[in-house]
């Protein structure tokens, strides 16, 4: 994909668990500000009406799709469901967003512009680069934000400020290329797990500077156990990286010797 080629095709996919609140002006300003992409609610049987809503919409706005899901089975396996349906669909960039409009959907063209750059496997759209920030967060969430990503860059050398977010663009043959069935993490983990595999791919990962908002409407889906599995996996993702270096070294210094 470059600049003279035409636009790629986008859609930007939505996780939503009850988020028949937030979610309508989400929408709105999200088709406002990038009218070429196209939509994928990704929705788990939300009991207050988010699907059913995000349905009839879709009725009226040929560019807004919905998957229903049976029940509400985490984050990270709501995007592998919609990652899936993008590259069915054909589309070149697959866009990350949550439904709070904590990612501000003006801020979308930033990264779309930095995901045109062929050579870049994942843009990031980023609280800890320069220019980029966090409004109304408490100092608990600050915390567990830094912690979730000075946590991954200490272990797993993540060469990454915010591997913890969730407004992100993949190009299609990045997801193509990844073994998507094989992950496995639900909350924070999952995308500090994507990051990792791109990372580990040799993929090339920038950052984009972006205001997090703290959500005003709807309520929140972070647990103790979301923060607790994004902790277990890294420090084990962690250890076998070092099992994995240790045998590499092993057996360099045994080809050495002879
Ligand atoms: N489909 C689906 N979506 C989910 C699930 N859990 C969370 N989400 C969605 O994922 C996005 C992020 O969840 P949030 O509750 O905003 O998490 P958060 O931003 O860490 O928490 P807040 O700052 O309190 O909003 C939102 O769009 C949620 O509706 C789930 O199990 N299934
Ligand atoms: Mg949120």
């Amino acid at each position: 994909m470059t600049s003279q080629e035409s636009d790629p095709r986008v859609v930007v996919i939505i996780p939503t668990y009850n988020e028949r609140e937030a979610l309508p002006g989400t929408l709105d300003r999200l088709r406002r500000s990038v009218p070429g992409a196209d939509v994928l609610v990704v929705d788990d049987a939300s009991p207050d009406g988010t699907g059913e809503w995000a349905e009839q919409l879709g009725e009226r706005d040929a560019q807004v799709h919905v998957l229903h899901r049976t029940s509400k089975d985490g984050l990270g396996r709501a995007y592998i469901a919609g990652f899936g349906w993008a590259l069915e669909h054909g589309y070149d960039l697959v866009v990350e967003m949550d439904a709070d409009a904590s990612h501000r959907p003006e801020e979308l063209p930033r990264l779309l512009e930095a995901a045109r750059d062929e050579r870049v496997a994942l843009v990031i759209g980023s609280r800890r680069v320069r220019g980029g920030g966090t409004v109304n967060w408490p100092w608990y969430r600050q915390l567990i934000s830094r912690a979730g990503t000075a946590y991954p860059r200490l272990v797993l050398r993540l060469p990454v400020k915010d591997a913890t977010a969730g407004f992100r663009a993949y190009p299609a043959w990045v997801l193509r290329t990844l073994p998507l069935d094989e992950v496995e993490s639900h909350g924070y983990a999952f995308q500090v797990d994507m990051t990792y595999r791109v990372h580990r791919m040799g993929g090339r990962i920038v950052e984009v500077p972006i205001t997090f908002v703290e959500r005003v409407e709807g309520v929140s889906k972070m647990t103790g156990s979301i923060v607790r599995e994004a902790f277990v996996n890294v420090t084990r993702w962690g250890m076998q990286d070092a099992w994995r270096r240790m045998r590499r070294q092993a057996s360099d210094g045994q080809s050495l010797a002879r």
